[in-house]
Order: structure tokens, then sequence, then C-alpha cells
């Protein structure tokens, strides 16, 4: 399928002034990725100014200079953009901050910033800014929503126009890093680390390292026995340990600029060292042996927990595992493992609370993981922009230090002093030909790319730099479009699972309601709904999740009374005649916001159709009827859910709206 440019899609500026500067351009680095952010403005001049920019080689007559020094403070990724009598100068210690540096400049003239007078220095913060795409050998994508895998099809690798433009987007927004296979690693994908797969991997990688992107792969733990002839995956065999130290050698030697392996282990029937009685630090440290001699990283998932679990059982809690599991092992880590940890302790549902490992580890890598495919919030058929749930995440005080303990602090390494660390996003992508399925969710990708070079962005200026981007510069377009994004996710939380409940989707796909879905299965995910209350008690008196939090956030928990009520039944059983702040009932609070979300889904849709002669036809229809469906389907969420708690509860509404 073709494909489209999304925010890279840029607009004619007819009669600019800042034409001038992109007439000729110059570098003084050899390097690759300087050599692509010659071509991007070239790209950039012809395509927006209708310019053939000529090449210079001096450095004093050309508009845009390249200029690496080493020397400068903006570091290997940042930037300083000046503009100085005529001449805007990028300059940076390493080519991928030319490359970031040239993006800047080009968003700059699409969001109609000037560039005269520029005085501009950019450094990003979390050191890895990582893409995790669950696409698989046979071309499917596990949680995909934007049709199939451009990585691969039929076992085979794919190379192709899409590899350089998926490149190129990625890189536009600052990821240095893209694991391309699942991490439910099976079947062929196994065979990746082998020469089977090396010469499309490393054409691949040679694209990538173009855009200042390293190649990582999944890995799967039991691949010694799969695919090596072993008996054994125990991470602390001789020969185990010797068959992994030479695969990594074929592979960080065999790929350019490879960057190492993403590993889920011991979870969701994956294999991993509890099968030899070992821990995930012997796991872990084991590959990160092997992947040393090439400074490989090796990120190793937390999402580890019982899904074999009785929902008789009151006592076990799935919310508790990460934590459980891995807390014991901070400090046994090598310096090249990082703990990849899930924003929060279940599974990407519209609202939880911050993993407590986030803070509580205090001597080991981590990275946070956030999901930007859809899978609980939408799958992209419904609009849902994330990024304002991100923000929360990273501005969480964890205490796990009197100062510098946000969890933006402890990913960028501000709090402990580390360089491997960072964040990770779960990504949206497929082959459809706007990339995301939905148009509007691109505004995720984009923005999980931004907010990981800056964590300081706000949701809006984000929103507005995508839509400005992507869309152009009408004023009604970009006022418009960022009130859908913005009441997008509260709009989708209110229809769907309020006060930090979640779960109440259809088993398997986790796409439409079903309250009691999961409420009797093995996974750990259960709302304790009975006649007269709901939620579940994970204070002390319950599963004692609360008390995972440093102080005061696990006082602040541990209590009804001050428990933020956007996650009161996450950490509460409480009745329907429960009293929140407004004076309502728990019962009132709930038919209120589910008829409140469904409401709130009508007025982004009018939003939408008063845009019509703004945007291009095709997109306007794209998302329209998106947006139709999401209509209905926020409907039938409200009523299911809404009939499913008046029938348990015989509690009426008080404002008699049809419930049935
Ligand atoms: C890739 C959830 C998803 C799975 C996913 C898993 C994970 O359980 O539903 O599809 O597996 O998370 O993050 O490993």
């Amino acid at each position: 399928m073709g494909y489209e440019n999304a925010w890279l899609n840029y607009r004619r500026l007819q009669g600019s002034a800042e034409s001038t500067y992109f007439s000729s351009d110059c570098t003084d680095s050899q390097g690759r990725t300087a050599r692509t952010a010659i071509e991007e403005l070239k790209r950039a001049a012809r395509e927006i100014f209708g310019l053939d920019m000529q090449e210079k080689s001096g450095t004093q007559d050309a508009g845009i200079c390249l200029k690496l020094n080493r020397e400068a403070a903006a570091g290997e990724e940042g930037y300083h953009i000046y503009e100085k009598d005529g001449r805007v100068t990028v300059e940076s210690a390493g080519g991928r901050g030319l490359l970031y540096g040239s993006f800047a400049l080009i968003r700059m003239l699409q969001t109609g910033r000037k560039i005269g007078g520029a005085d501009l220095t950019e450094v990003p913060q979390n050191p890895i800014r990582i893409l995790n795409h669950w696409d698989n050998m046979d071309g499917s994508i596990e949680r995909g929503y934007s049709g199939n895998s451009f990585f691969f099809q039929d076992q085979k690798v794919l190379v192709n126009d899409r590899t350089r433009a998926y490149a190129r987007l990625a890189a536009s927004v600052g990821i240095n890093a893209s694991v391309i296979n699942n991490v439910n690693v099976k079947g062929n994908a196994t065979k990746l680390i082998t020469e089977t797969y090396r010469r499309e991997l490393q054409e691949m990688a040679e694209i990538f390292a173009d855009y200042g992107i390293s190649l990582y792969l999944s890995l799967n733990f039991a691949a010694p026995m799969e695919i090596g002839g072993l008996d054994s995956a125990d991470p602390l065999d001789e020969n185990v340990r010797e068959w992994w130290s030479r695969q990594m050698e074929d592979v960080f030697t065999g790929i350019p600029n490879f960057g190492g392996f993403l590993v889920k282990a011991d979870s969701e029937g994956r294999p991993g060292p509890f099968t030899y009685g070992r821990t995930h630090a012997d796991g872990a440290n084991m590959l990160a042996d092997a992947a040393a001699p090439y400074n490989g990283t090796i990120i190793w998932r937390c999402f580890v927990y019982n899904c074999q679990q009785d929902w008789r059982d009151r006592k076990t809690d799935r919310a508790r595992s990460g934590y459980d599991n891995f807390m014991p092992l901070d400090g046994q880590f090598r310096e090249n493992v990082v703990l990849q940890i899930k924003n929060g302790p279940m599974d990407f549902q519209v609202r939880e609370p911050v993993s407590p490992l986030l803070g509580g580890l205090k001597k080991t890598n981590q990275i946070l993981e956030v999901q930007i495919a859809q899978e609980y919030t939408g799958q992209q058929r419904h609009v849902c922009y994330l990024i304002p749930m991100f923000k929360e995440v990273l501005g969480f005080h964890t205490y796990c230090e009197k100062e510098k303990d946000t969890v933006a602090d402890l990913v960028i390494g501000r709090t402990y002093g580390q360089t491997r660390c960072g964040m990770a996003a779960v990504a949206n992508t497929g082959d459809d030909e706007n990339w995301t399925g939905h148009d509007l969710a691109a505004a995720n990708l984009y923005g999980f790319g931004r907010l990981a070079f800056h964590t300081d962005l706000s949701s809006e200026e984000i929103a507005g730099e995508w839509i400005r981007c992507t869309f152009g510069m009408q004023p009604e377009v970009v006022e418009k479009v960022s009130r859908i994004l913005m009441m997008s996710w509260p709009a989708y939380e209110k229809y769907t699972s309020p006060l930090g409940i979640g779960w109440m989707v259809n088993p398997g796909y986790h796409y439409g309601p079903n309250v009691d879905g999961y409420e009797y299965d093995r996974w750990g995910t259960y709302h304790r709904a009975d006649h007269m209350g709901i939620g579940v008690d994970r204070s002390s008196g319950g599963t004692g999740y609360a008390q995972q939090y440093h102080e005061p956030n696990a006082s602040m928990y541990e209590k009804i009374e001050t428990c933020p009520e956007e996650l009161l039944l996450f950490f509460h059983h409480v009745p329907y005649s429960f009293r929140l702040k407004t004076g309502k009932t728990l019962i009132q609070h709930i038919y209120d916001s589910h008829f409140e979300g469904a409401e709130d889904v009508e007025k982004m849709v009018a939003e939408w159709e008063s845009l019509r002669e703004f945007l291009p036809e095709k997109i306007y229809q794209r998302v329209l009827a998106r947006f139709e469906h999401q209509k209905e389907h926020s409907k039938e969420w409200r009523d299911q859910i809404n009939s499913y708690f008046w029938r348990k509860s015989f509690v009426e509404d008080e404002k008699h709206r049809t419930i049935y």
C-alpha cells in the first residue's frame, strides 16, 4: 500500500522571506546523519519553496550551515540553531544533533515560527527514545490497528521505500532506537538473530543508521534450545552462556549500529529464567555479559505476573507483581541492563496509578514503557490523545528522594545519574496509507517522540505543533483539532471505565464493553462489583498494594478519604451510596460520567464536521467515518455499563434518563 508523509507533509509557503535561507546549504561533517540532514533540507526547500538548494563547500556563503563542533555544549544529540547576518547555523557535537536540528528548523517553518533572529538550543532529555513494534513475521501485528506490518510479510523481512519513510518520520521527532519485532518471540522470529535474515537486517540497519536510529530486536530466551540444539536455556549453564556469546558476536558485528535486545521473559507463557530456578537478574546479566563487548544494551521488561490466577482468591494481586518480582533484585543488574517498566502496575488501562517500581528501584537503569497502540483506549477507531496521560505519569512525585523525584527525573537519569535510561512506546503504526489507521492517532506517535525528547513540553504545545505540521496553520483548524485532542482521553475514560476501575472490555481483543468479561477469568483483572458496591481493596486490609509506594503516597492511597478520586476504585471497594467530593453518590457519578462521555463525543464530532472546508476531503472523510463509529460505540458503552450497574444496584438515576 502507498503511504503518506504524515506530519512531514510539507506545505508550500508562497512569498515567504524565510526562503532566502533555503537557497544553499553546507556542512563540515562527513558523517552519514549529517548527509541525511543535508538531503532533508534540500527536500524541504523543494517542497516548501520550490527551490533547488545548492550545496556549498565553504561555510561563508551558505544560507544554512550544519556545523559539527565536537565541543558544542548541546552535545551529540542536541543542537543550537542561530541566525546571524542572514545565515543560519545548526551546531551540534554529533551527526544526530545536526539531523534533529535540521528537522527542528523545518518544523519552525511549518509551525509559523520566525527563523530570522532565531537562537534555540535543545538537548534531548532521555538518552533512549525507543519504539517497540509488536510485529510478527507473518505480517500481522499484535495489538496493531493500522493494517499489517511494514517490517515483515510471509516470514520475510521487508526493506523498501517505506523503511526509509518510517525512519524519517521517527527521526524527525527524535526517536533514536527501534525494536522491530514482537516481544512474544515465536517461530521464525527466533531466527532473526541468525544468518537466515542477516542480509535484510543489515540493509534495514543501514537505512536506520542514516537517520540515527539503532536497530534492536526482541529475543526468545529459549533460543538456545529452539534453534541452538542445546537441552537447556539455563542462564548459569556454561554452554548456554557460550552460545549466547557467539550469537551476540555475530549480530553485533554483522549488523551496523545494532543497539541490543528487548526481552519478555517469564511473562504470559514466554520462557525465562524461572524454569531453572534462576532470577531475572541471572537471566538479564547473562545476556548483558554477552552483549557487553559491543556496548550492547539488554532491555528487560518488568511485565511479569501470574496469569493463572483464581478469581476467587482475593489476596493475590496482579498489581503487586512487578514490584514483588523486581524490587528484591535492585542493584543486581549489570550496567548495560535496563529494566523497562509499564507506566502502571496492570496493563495500559485508561487510568492506572504509576507503577511503584518507578521510584522503588534506586540502583537499576529504568525505561518507562507507554503504549501508543490504543489497545485499551479505543484501538485507533476512537480518538484518544494520550500525551496528557503520559504527562501525568512523568510529573508524578514518587518521593523516592527529597527532590528530583518525579518519574521524568528518574527516566531521564536526573535522580540517580544513569545514562542508560529513557522512554519506550509500544508503537501504533502499520502499513495503512496514513500509518496509524485513525489520522488523529498520529498525534500520539508524534507526541511520544517530542515528549521523550523534551518531557517539559506541554500536551497543548505538542498538539499545536502536530496540527500545524499536519493540517496547516488556519486558526480554526488549530483551535478545534486541539480541542478535540485535549478532550478525547477524558471523554474515553468517562464513557468506558471511570474512577480507575479498568478492564470492562471483551476478553482477548480488548475492544468494546463487557463488564464481566474479565471478572471470572485467570488474568488477575477484577472489579468485584456486587449489589452494594464496586472496586478492589488494595489497602493494608486488602491486598496491601498501596504500601508499595513511598510516603506520603502510601498513606494517600491507603485511605478512601485521601485517595485521588480518579483512582478510587483501583484502591478501594466502595459502596454505591458513598458520597464523592462533588456531593454525588458513587452510583450517580457512574451514570453521569457515562452520559457525559457520550455527549463529549457528539461535541467532538460536531467540531470535526465544522472543519470540512479547511481540510483535504480524503482526510476529512477518513476521520469522519471513524468518528461516526465512535459516536455509536460510545453509546453502546454508556448503555451497557449504566444498565449493568442499575440492574446490580437497583438505584434509580436521579435524572431519570433512559437506562435499560
Ligand atoms: C505483546 C498485554 C497485551 C499483549 C502483550 C502484553 C505485553 O497483555 O494484551 O498483547 O503482548 O501486554 O505487554 O507483553
